[in-house]
Formats: C-alpha cells, sequence, structure tokens
C-alpha cells in the first residue's frame, strides 16, 4: 500500500501532506490547463470527489489529471459510481458522524464489483462531518446531521470508534465552502489519542488557517473551493 504508507511515514516525521480537490462536476479542461500548472509547489496529493459527480465525469476528470500531473490521484468519491480505475487509490469513506445506512455500508457494497479486481489503492477512512456553519453538499446528499463541533468528545470517539474497527485514516470534514473550517481544538483533541493520521477539510482558505490547522495536529489538508476560485491567501 503505497500511498497510504507514505502518508503514515510523513505523519511519524510531522511532515505535512496538502491536497488539491477537484470536483468532476466543476471540470473543463480548458480551465484545468491553467489550474494544475498553478497549483502550489507544496501540493503532495490530488483528490478527486464532488457529491453528484457521474462516472463519465469522473473518468475525463482523471484522465485529464494524469495527462498532466504525476502526482498520486485519489478518489474522493461521493459514491459508488464515482469509482474509476483510472486513480492510483480510493479513499473508501464510512460516514461514521451519521447514521444513514447507505453512507455506512450500503454503497460500500455496491462498490465491491468495481473494486474487487481493481489496482485502485483501497484505504479505509472515518470520515466525520462536522458542523462549519453551513448546509453542506454532504448533509444534504447524505441525509445526515453534522456533529457540532462543540461536542468535542463525542467527535473523538467517533474517530477512535473507527481506528478501533480498522479504518486507516480518519478525515474531518466542515464540508466544502465552509465558513468556519474544523477548530484548532477539535483537531487536537482528536489527535491526542489517535494513532492514525488525520485528513482535515472544509473551508481553509488561507495559509495562515493552513498553517493553524497543520500546527493543530493535521497531518493531511484539503483544499477545494479557495484554489477552484483562485481566492487562496498566501
Ligand atoms: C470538501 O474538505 C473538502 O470535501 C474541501 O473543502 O472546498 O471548502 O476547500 P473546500
Amino acid at each position: 500500500p503505497q500511498i497510504l504508507d507514505a502518508i503514515k511515514q510523513a505523519s511519524k516525521f510531522n511532515k505535512k501532506l496538502l491536497a488539491v480537490l477537484i470536483d468532476p462536476e466543476k471540470f473543463s479542461a480548458e480551465k484545468y490547463t491553467e489550474f494544475l500548472q498553478n497549483i502550489p509547489e507544496i501540493t503532495t496529493h490530488i483528490f478527486v470527489g464532488g457529491s453528484t459527480a457521474t462516472t463519465i465525469q469522473t473518468e475525463v476528470c482523471v484522465s485529464f489529471i494524469k495527462s498532466k500531473t504525476s502526482l498520486p490521484i485519489i478518489l474522493f468519491p461521493g459514491d459508488k459510481d464515482q469509482i474509476t480505475e483510472k486513480a492510483d487509490g480510493i479513499l473508501l469513506l464510512s460516514l461514521l458522524s451519521g447514521r444513514n445506512p447507505e453512507y455506512l455500508i450500503e454503497q460500500h457494497i455496491k462498490a465491491v464489483p468495481k473494486l474487487l479486481n481493481s489496482d485502485l489503492e483501497i484505504m479505509p477512512t472515518g470520515y466525520l462531518l462536522l458542523d462549519g456553519g453551513s448546509k453542506s453538499a454532504v448533509a444534504r446528499v447524505s441525509k445526515t446531521k453534522p456533529i457540532p463541533q462543540e461536542e468535542i468528545q463525542l467527535i473523538s470517539h467517533t474517530a477512535l470508534a473507527g481506528q478501533m474497527m480498522g479504518k486507516q485514516l480518519i478525515y474531518l470534514e466542515a464540508g466544502s465552502g465552509a465558513v468556519f473550517p474544523v477548530s484548532e481544538k477539535v483537531i487536537a483533541e482528536v489527535k491526542k489519542d489517535l494513532k492514525i493520521p488525520i485528513i482535515v477539510g472544509g473551508g481553509i482558505r488561507s495559509n495562515k488557517q493552513l498553517q493553524k490547522v497543520y500546527n493543530a495536529g493535521a497531518d493531511l489538508v484539503v483544499i477545494g473551493t479557495a484554489f477552484e476560485n483562485g481566492e487562496f491567501e498566501d
């Protein structure tokens, strides 16, 4: 498991990672040629996924990115339709903050025919949707409620339960375009007892915020909207 091992190694040696998230629904070759040339030098991964993209949209998007960069391309799928062999790996997300069986186990069963003989590196990931101050697409599509960020113990215990069940990564998500990102307090508390790497995303728009999130304990940060709109503050 090359990609996961590299993330674990980075976490162990406190080397911070950055993923640029591309939503296949918003993708166009014209727009993204320049985009990919201008992604920050510190970028280590490309994530591809959205709440409602189709298989074709995802395939076109991944093939294009592959022709432009050698960074690992990791699927961050909203559902089983967003799985394509053309990527290098997949975050197999279980929405542990929610109580909708569709996103805890059903989608995963439906994904088996695609994943069974695939070369994609599968990374079991506990996915926690936290309240980021605006109604997120994840909440709408999954019909689940985000956990309020004040509920620190619930968040931390949910992440630890994920680790105990064998997840290899924990993703703290404030929702794409969140008004406020996952707080440093939440990240630090989750980090305390967790032994697996932490991914943090949602609403990070500046280098200052990025550094805060890293310092609080995030191993890999995901940024979509701010890069997509060219609004990231250096
Ligand atoms: C969303 O965590 C990611 O799933 C990234 O969010 O688009 O707000 O950067 P942004």
